[in-house]
């Protein structure tokens, strides 16, 4: 089938690489039949539940157990005193901290909801009830609350994180137009629809972890540390989960805990994490603060970008919300400064959401390009093709690709903007204001070698074999339709296993890396193995291919032939059949050739060996543009999203509806993000005050209008194997500034706070 015939959903083509092929996990997903973590039965299982910190900082200097202990069904209380004999664990990348003892219990309290003490119980009701009466003494210290704290102070410079070129002070105080701003959002939070948890089981030596995973192989590491224990002898199990974005890609303490009383007591735990504990148990997106300054001259070409951002982290480990990550690499602009900051505060460490440091920098800049666009009276789509970036101005490096200039002209084009009126207010409808806006975003083609194996069976089905993780975003799909496409069978005569530790490494599902670097491992092997059996065909006694003189053999239509036709055509089970074999095996990984187990088991549990956007040659990023219609009610000051168009540059689609889809979701985060998500915090106790689904708003089905989304994407073979970028997180950012830059448009009132809510905007 050629690009331009229409592709009907069910086609045949839609079971190969760029096809439309529905999930394959959907229909068990909505019928129940797809088992979740906790979801699985086990004999003799005990419940734990987790008790945490009341009071933002101090020490623990008293738990009373004695009630809880009493309690019908108790059968274990853990707190600070009791030494579970864990050691410190290495990190992401791998690096090994001093030898140390590990306390996923601490006596040092660093922030409020921090896990503390645990009941191990006969049922979950007893130990939550047990749980309520153990009683917990604490000597208070100081405490930072958030980013807004009098106390919070300057912070941290990141060097590593601050980059700058030409001289921006200098050419900013020269420039004839200059806008300067400062942006904040606050501290958002996954809230995926599982929730966290786990159940852990000991055989002997041997440990088996049901938890939900973005990363099969590096929790397994992370576990087999902490218990210091061959790292063969953990298993994660982890094939369906319901939503991550970021939350669920390495153990943490509540897991150890788990895992601790699973030993103590020989039987099988289960710990599920209540929702108000998830917001505690694991950081979201960090609150962040940035000061842009943006110069031009009066034609509206940049002349300098000046950029100060901070974000909060703890004050036991840095995670840096990098807010200068899109600034840098969105325009043209030979004067440039950029630093970051993280101020340590007593929360919980934040961690990666969707699009992380991305998200928030765009945010920025993307509300100070229009504000500038303002202030020279010219269109914003105008101000961002006039400052088109022809190459990577950090790294000096071209890009693969870049198709943002076709996006922001195609996205244009499908949302009418040649329509709008430039003043604001000046769009209406009765009491209606309405206003457009645009944002733009971008994210790293991050790549990691991956393995997979594939199985032929005499039955003619083909396996493809991984570790990978799919948590919704469609892995299970694209490596069926992958191999599908290399034995040319039908995508159903395909079986996709995955999640589990013990199958081939895999790349981690984060940083919109997985796609790229598995479907390379997963089509290597795939090849592998048809050559396998091309080479058997040809050369065995009892093949009909042996006789023909071929070279090679077609696979088409879910038959193989020569390629002159000189034999009869046999499907992949009678060809199995013929040559007498029970199944062909082949295991490849995308490491360079010759890498030892060791470089192996440290390329899947690590992230020692990722590449980052720019390490080869060229710079790859995955691109949009949003362009967002909100309609404002002029007294009330509600802000609803009316229309979205974004179009995507992400190379090569594997599966353009499952992309669409991936987008979408991320879009709806993003309008989350600019209308509704908001952590507040209790200054008066650095409690997280709306830590539950009906107090922490995130957008339902109503809050979503149409969202139109265009792919403006070509094949990038420098980004991946297969001509593919990122997808899975690129659509969340730049949606905030657009519908920002929207209501400013409507409303002529620029809110830089996020989220936007009423009564800012009254
Ligand atoms: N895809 C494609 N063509 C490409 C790239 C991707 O067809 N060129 C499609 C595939 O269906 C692939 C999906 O997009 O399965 C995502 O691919 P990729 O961008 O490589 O992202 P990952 O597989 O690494 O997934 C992680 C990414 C991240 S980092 C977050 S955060 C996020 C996201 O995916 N969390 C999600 N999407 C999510 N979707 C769901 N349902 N749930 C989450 O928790
Ligand atoms: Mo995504 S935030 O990198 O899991």
């Amino acid at each position: 089938m050629t690009m331009m015939e229409p592709r009907k959903h069910g086609d045949a083509s839609d079971g190969t690489v760029g096809g439309r092929q529905s999930r394959f996990e959907g229909s068990m997903k909505v019928t129940g039949t797809a088992t979740y973590a906790l979801e699985y039965p086990f004999e003799n299982l005990a419940y734990a539940v987790l008790i945490q910190s009341t009071i933002p900082a101090g020490r623990v200097l008293k738990v009373d157990i004695s009630d809880a202990l009493a309690m019908p069904g108790v059968l274990l209380v853990l707190t600070p005193e009791d030494d579970l004999g864990l050691k410190l664990g290495a990190d992401w990348g791998g690096n090994k901290p001093a030898e140390g003892p590990y306390y996923p219990l601490p006596r040092e309290v660093q922030f409020n909801g921090q896990s503390i003490a645990a009941v191990v119980a006969e049922s979950r009701e007893q130990a939550t009830e047990a749980a309520g009466l153990v009683r917990v003494t604490y000597e208070e210290s100081k405490y930072v609350a958030n980013l807004n704290d009098p106390n919070a102070g300057e912070g941290k410079l990141m060097d590593a994180l601050s980059s700058a070129w030409g001289d921006a002070k200098a050419a900013l105080a020269a420039s004839p137009v200059r806008i300067e701003a400062e942006y904040s959002t606050p501290r958002e939070y996954h809230v995926a629809m599982e929730p966290h948890g786990l159940t852990a089981k000991w055989d002997g030596e041997q440990l088996t972890i049901w938890e939900p995973s973005q990363w099969s192989h590096g929790m397994a590491r992370m576990y087999s540390e902490w218990f210091d224990m061959p790292y063969e002898n953990v298993r994660i199990i982890s094939p369906f989960i319901g939503g991550g974005f970021g939350s669920k890609g390495q153990p943490l303490a509540y897991g150890a805990v788990a895992v601790a009383a699973a030993r103590k007591l020989g039987r099988p735990v289960k710990l599920a994490v209540t929702r108000p504990q998830n917001f505690t148990s694991y950081g979201g997106r960090a609150g962040t603060k940035q000061k842009i300054a943006l110069g031009a001259t009066e034609d509206g070409i940049l002349q300098a970008i000046v950029h100060r951002g901070a974000s909060e982290t703890s004050v036991y480990a840095d995670w840096p919300e990098q807010t200068g990550a899109a600034t840098s690499i969105l325009y043209k602009v030979e004067n440039f400064s950029s630093q970051h900051r993280i101020v340590p505060v007593n929360s919980v460490t934040p961690g990666a959401l969707r699009g992380p440091g991305k998200n928030p920098s765009a945010y920025g800049i993307e509300c100070a390009i229009e504000e500038l666009a303002y202030k020279l009276g010219m269109d914003p789509l105008e101000l961002r093709l006039k400052n088109y970036a022809d190459h990577d101005y950090q790294s000096g490096k071209p890009w693969s690709t870049r198709q943002l200039r076709e996006a922001l002209t195609k996205g244009a084009e499908a949302f009418g903007w040649s329509r709008r009126s430039h003043a604001p207010r000046s769009m209406r409808d009765g009491k209606t204001l309405i206003g457009w806006g645009i944002g733009c975003g971008t994210f790293p083609v991050i790549r990691a070698p991956s393995e997979a194996m594939i199985r032929i069976l005499s039955s003619g089905k083909v396996e493809v074999i991984s570790g990978a993780i799919d948590m919704g975003q469609g892995t299970y799909t694209i490596l069926a339709q992958s191999a599908a496409e290399v034995f040319g069978i039908p995508v159903d005569q395909v079986e996709v296993h995955l999640g589990d530790s013990r199958l081939p490494g895999s790349a981690i599902a984060g940083g919109s890396m997985l796609a790229g670097s598995i479907m390379g491992a997963v089509h290597k092997a795939a090849v592998a193995a048809r050559d396998e059996l091309i080479g058997l065909a040809l050369s065995d006694a009892n093949s009909p291919f042996r006789d023909t003189g071929a070279n090679t053999l077609n696979f088409v239509e879910g038959r193989i032939a020569a390629p002159r036709g000189e034999a009869p055509s046999l499907t992949l089970a009678e060809l199995m059949s013929a040559l007498k074999r029970e199944e062909i095996e082949v295991r490849r990984n995308t490491l360079p050739e010759g890498a030892s187990a060791q470089e192996q088991v440290q390329a899947w549990t690590t992230m020692a060996k990722v590449q980052g956007p720019t390490m080869g040659d060229y710079s790859m990023h995955s691109w949009c543009a949003h362009f967002a219609e909100v309609r404002v009610d002029e007294d009330f000051g509600t802000v609803r999203v009316s229309r979205m168009v974004s179009a995507f540059d992400c190379g090569r689609l594997y599966n353009p509806r499952l992309v669409e889809s991936q987008w979408r979701g991320g879009i709806i985060m993003g309008i989350g993000q600019a209308l509704l998500e908001e952590g507040l915090v209790d200054m008066r106790n650095g409690r997280t005050v709306n830590n539950n689904v009906g107090d922490y708003l995130v957008p339902t089905n109503s809050d979503i209008p149409d969202l139109q989304v265009i792919s403006v994407g070509v094949p990038d073979h420098n980004a991946s194997a297969l001509g593919g970028k990122g997808v899975g997180e690129v659509g969340i950012v730049g949606v905030a500034p657009a519908i920002a830059n929207a209501v400013f448009h409507a409303t002529g009132k620029r809110i830089r706070d996020l989220p936007i809510t009423l009564e800012k905007l009254l």
